[in-house]
């Protein structure tokens, strides 16, 4: 199984939101992805989606990403990310479980029906609603199904590559405990330490388009 998260994307271009890549400067995405701060102001949060919804848009998925799509032509592999950019599926990983949704999905606050982003800000769904991106803010819970598979994906996998994240956000920072629980071996992709480290088998302080390359040739 590989587990990502913004570090992976990090050399496509896309902001991180912790460390020194966390890029967002303009904006504190500890406060902005929240239900109350879209709740308070949604054209702000709507702004801060636009500028990443048009930053992913125009990037590139990297060795990386390329990396984890190739992978899973030599083993069965689950890809879970906690990324909403859509880059894996673009780098060809299929069946990708994205644990807090997507950018590219929009759908209404007050009905739920999905549709493209209406013009206006904030837009608006023909019921009349505050349409919203299909992200996973704090404080709601993961879509139950992905976050059902993703834990038994972990649960089944002897081998779990952890790749650019800082495994501070739960619940997806448990997966590697799920995993380890049932005996699989632990490397983590990172240039720096993470808050699991200290359970890792191995920890490659490289880029995530460098070490996943090396992975991929070692499998
Ligand atoms: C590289 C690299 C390179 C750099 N190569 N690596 C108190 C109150 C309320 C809730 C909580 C609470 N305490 C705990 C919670 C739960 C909360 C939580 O975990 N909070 C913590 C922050 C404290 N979690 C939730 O609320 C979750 N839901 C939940 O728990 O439901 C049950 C519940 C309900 C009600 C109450 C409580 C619980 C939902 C979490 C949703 C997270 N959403 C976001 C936004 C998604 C949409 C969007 O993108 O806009 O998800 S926040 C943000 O963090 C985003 C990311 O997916 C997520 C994880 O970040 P990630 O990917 O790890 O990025 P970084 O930036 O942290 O790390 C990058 C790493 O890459 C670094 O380590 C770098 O070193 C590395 N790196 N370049 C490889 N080239
Ligand atoms: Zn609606």
């Amino acid at each position: 199984m590989v587990v990502t998260g913004a570090g992976i994307s990090q050399e496509s271009g896309i902001p991180t939101f912790r460390g020194d890549g966390g890029l967002w400067r303009a904006y504190d995405p500890m406060k902005l992805a929240t239900i109350s701060a879209f709740e308070e102001d949604p054209a702000l949060v709507w702004q801060w989606y636009d500028e990443r919804r048009a930053n992913a848009a125009a990037a590139e998925p990297n060795a990386g990403h390329r990396a984890v799509a190739r992978m899973a032509e030599l083993r069965r592999v689950a890809v879970a990310t906690q990324n909403i950019d859509g880059l894996h599926q673009r780098a060809g990983s299929s069946g990708v479980l994205e644990l807090h949704g997507s950018i590219v999905r929009t759908r209404c606050a007050a009905c739920g029906a999905f549709a493209e982003r209406s013009e206006g800000l904030p837009p608006r769904c023909a019921c009349g609603g505050i349409q919203r991106p299909d992200v996973v803010w704090f404080g709601e819970p993961l879509p139950g199904r992905v976050w059902e598979e993703a834990v038994r994906a972990a649960r089944a996998s002897d081998l779990m590559i952890v790749a650019g994240t800082s495994l501070a956000v739960s619940p997806a920072n448990t997966l590697p405990a799920h995993a380890r629980s049932c005996g699989a071996m632990l490397v983590e992709v990172n240039p720096e330490r993470t808050a699991m480290s200290d359970i890792m088998d191995l920890s490659v302080r490289k880029s995530a388009s460098s070490a996943l390359p090396e992975l991929l040739r070692l499998l």
